[in-house]
């Protein structure tokens, strides 16, 4: 059995139940297997492929709080610091009720790749909890997120582990959780990203993995003889990378027709509203029935359904595996040019290689999505310098590092023989810096 294999099935064994993580490191596994084979003999001796897949350390923790009736409520806190080799653990904390193990390892591993793509100094970790946030109050909020942060703080600093937002988590709950930290701790420090403006928060954060996931978009038709203007986009999501994707998306010319919920999703044929879109979920934090309702041009459809209108370009930007083999065939027969992941990991591995065998464009959350992450370590230059950037400063250097990210991609496709193969490039690209320093700083 080759080393890859190997490795793969001793994953599954040790980790079981965890599926998530079992496909996120079997897409990882199989695309580094040209770069593995050339360095085989070296990296089993090392151990370099076992140590990559065992996070550095997980940690699980009891959340209790009370809610408004009074009543104590218990959830599961989770951080997984998985790889600090290139930086301090840098990654999101996910609150949201499907959350387990397996899913923080697997989003835990993503990030390690994604990090290094973004070509600054950011290791691998991701967190959170099985709360779920919704119908929530604020106060119940607070409680939760200062319960959470009781325990996560003796593991976290900003030089240390830097946690940030991700689905369930925005602004407000990391405003919690930074107050919380402060107050136990005594040190302001930029311990977490995603901040509000007011406390060291980076301007442009808000809109980065959006914003990111376009700017690398358009450079990757651009590159492939295409233009994003004039195109029609479908989005699913209706969340933070979600409404900046459709955003960025208008900004550059190109319409965008859809985007979603977990109850259902909305075919807008005269384009997104995205200012509607923003106070139904960001200000009331309703859902896109609100939206329908609000607008005569919209239809809402209760269930799945996006990928199955007509588009050029399709963005998952909601959840894990939410782009199955059904919505790519739906796809390719309705002339889909490219899909890119603003989620983490929302296409399935079959559906993935049928959008390759179909010649369609995809680029990989981890370089798509590396946007949001790319702006947190922006935001921790900030605090460290004690200093704030432009808008504009920090929405170029964005730009430039996703135009940057592309081009690492596609020229480690190229070197590997897999041109035109961005999962391939992406995996390597990211793969060859931690590889390298970790062969560098021994066995650790
Ligand atoms: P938000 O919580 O802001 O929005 C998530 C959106 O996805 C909501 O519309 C939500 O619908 C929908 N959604 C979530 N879970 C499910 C589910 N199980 N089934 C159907 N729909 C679902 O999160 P973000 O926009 O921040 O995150 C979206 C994705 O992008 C995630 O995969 C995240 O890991 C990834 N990502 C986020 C980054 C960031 O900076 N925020 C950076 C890089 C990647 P509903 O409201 O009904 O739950
Ligand atoms: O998946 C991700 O990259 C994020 N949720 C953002 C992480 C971060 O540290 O900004």
């Amino acid at each position: 059995m080759g080393y890859v294999d190997e490795v793969f099935e001793m994953v599954v064994k040790k980790n079981p139940a965890e599926p998530e993580f079992h496909q996120a490191v079997k897409e990882v596994l199989e695309s580094l297997r040209p770069i593995i084979d050339q360095n085989e003999a070296r990296y089993r001796k090392e151990a370099l492929l076992e140590r990559l897949v065992e996070p550095d350390r997980q940690i699980k923790f009891r959340v209790p709080w009370v809610d408004d009736k009074g009543q104590v409520q218990v959830n599961t806190g989770y951080r997984v610091q998985f790889n600090n080799a290139i930086g301090p653990y840098k990654g999101g904390l996910r609150l949201h009720p499907s959350v387990n193990i397996g899913i923080i390892k697997f989003l835990g591993f993503e990030q390690i790749f994604k990090n290094s793509l973004t070509s600054l100094p950011i290791g691998g970790g991701k967190g959170g909890s099985d709360f779920d946030p919704k119908g929530k109050s604020d106060r119940e909020i607070m409680a939760f997120c200062q319960s959470f942060m009781n325990e996560l703080y003796k593991y976290i600093g900003a030089d240390v582990d830097v946690p940030a937002g991700d689905i369930g988590t925005g602004a407000r709950e990391i405003g919690y959780m930074f107050g919380q930290y402060k107050k136990i701790r005594g040190v302001y420090e930029g311990v977490l990203t995603g901040k509000g403006l007011s406390y060291g928060g980076s301007l442009a954060r808000t809109e980065a993995t959006g914003y990111g996931l376009l700017y690398l978009t358009d450079e990757m038709l651009r590159c492939n003889g295409h233009a994003l203007a004039g195109k029609t986009v479908a989005v699913s999501g209706a969340g933070n990378v979600a409404i900046y994707a459709c955003q960025k998306a208008q900004q550059l010319g190109a319409k965008v027709v859809t985007v979603s919920d977990s109850n259902g999703w909305i075919y807008d044929p005269e384009g997104i509203d995205v200012a509607l879109l923003k106070e139904v979920k960001e200000v009331k934090r309703e859902r896109l029935t609100s939206y329908a309702a609000a607008r005569k041009s919209a239809e809402y459809h209760e269930g799945k359904g996006v990928w199955s209108v007509k588009c050029d370009v399709a963005l998952p930007c909601a959840t894990q595996n939410e782009l199955t083999i059904d919505d790519a065939k739906a796809l390719v027969a309705n002339g889909v040019i490219a899909v890119a992941e603003g989620a983490n990991m929302p296409t399935t591995l079959e559906a993935t290689q049928y959008l390759l065998d179909n010649g369609v464009l995809f680029a990989p959350g981890k370089a798509a999505n590396a946007g949001g992450v790319a702006t947190s370590a922006l935001e921790m230059s900030q605090n460290s310098e004690r200093l704030s950037w432009s808008f504009e400063e920090v929405d170029q250097k964005l730009k430039q590092i996703m135009v940057n990210i592309f081009h690492n991609m596609d020229d480690a496709a190229k070197r590997y023989g897999a041109e035109g193969n961005y999962v391939v490039g992406a995996n390597i690209a990211g793969f060859e810096k931690v590889a390298d320093a970790m062969l560098a700083q021994g066995v650790c």
